[in-house]
């Protein structure tokens, strides 16, 4: 799968293509990415990227011309091409196993107020927003698309963590620990110590439930959960939910 990202900063990204398990999947031929400089398809004589918005308003916008010659030299629209804006729609997981199934994606990232609409229009396939917040700019939301999208393809990290992480199973995922057993006088739970694989599988399934109601309720209502989390969630509810962090009393189930 090649990723080609066009920025006026590329140097922002390239550190993150060049680091750990992306590095590896680069090497490993799994990823290949290009990034494209806008600026270097401006071609007045200040290399001029951005303009005023007509009609009047805050801030700079970037301009059609240097756009439209780095993203055709892209192969937008045929290539898909997601531009990250907060006026996208809510990137989430699904998503981001859709575009995962394509060989080549094109990201473009904003600066300023945005980009002119006849580029949004006429060379962009996915406006994709990562969440209701405002960034400066578009290269760290564009970083967050990568991310999610490349992990899921094939050997680039185990079918098996992918199967248990959060999302995957529709639950937030269970608490976790390593060795030592006892750190600082606290215990790791018994069962997870036991061996009992039924008693540890049904340990986690609820301490996820109980993670999921207190954190993320409305994932709760999902049609796509294990059957069990019904008659689960009850006794979550009865033995007074999950635990916050930094306490040690029971949480309140709900809001914090
Ligand atoms: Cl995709 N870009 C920017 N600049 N801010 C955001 C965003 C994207 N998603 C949420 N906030």
């Amino acid at each position: 799968m090649k990723f080609t990202i066009l920025t006026l900063f590329p140097e922002i990204v390239r550190a993150y293509f060049e680091a750990s398990v992306m590095k590896r999947a680069v090497a490993a031929g799994l990823i290949e990415y290009e990034l494209v400089n806008i600026r270097d398809y401006a071609y007045d004589r200040h290399r001029k990227c951005d303009d005023e918005v007509f009609g009047g308003g805050a801030g700079m916008l970037l301009k059609p011309e240097p756009l439209d010659r780095a993203l055709e030299a892209a192969g937008a629209p045929s290539v898909r091409t997601i531009f990250v804006t907060p006026s996208g729609r809510l990137f989430n997981q699904r998503m981001a196993q859709d575009f995962s199934r394509e060989e080549r994606l094109n990201i473009l990232c904003g600066r300023y107020e945005g980009v002119d609409q006849r580029i949004i229009d006429t060379r962009v396939t996915d406006e994709v927003s990562i969440g209701d917040y405002v960034l400066s700019s578009g290269e760290v939301a564009a970083m967050v698309v990568v991310d999610a999208i490349y992990r899921l393809r094939p050997g680039v990290i185990s079918g098996e963590s992918l199967e248990e992480e959060s999302f995957a199973s529709g639950l937030l995922e269970y608490p976790q620990y390593t060795r030592p057993a006892v750190y600082d006088t606290m215990q790791v739970p018994d069962v997870l110590t036991s061996g009992n694989h039924a008693q540890i599988a049904r340990w986690r399934l609820k301490a996820s439930v109980a993670k999921t109601l207190a954190y993320r309720p409305e994932l709760l209502s999902k049609d796509n959960l294990p059957s069990e989390v019904d008659s689960i969630l009850r006794e979550v509810i009865d033995e007074g939910g999950w635990h916050e962090p930094g306490t040690s009393d029971p949480g309140r189930t709900g809001q914090k």
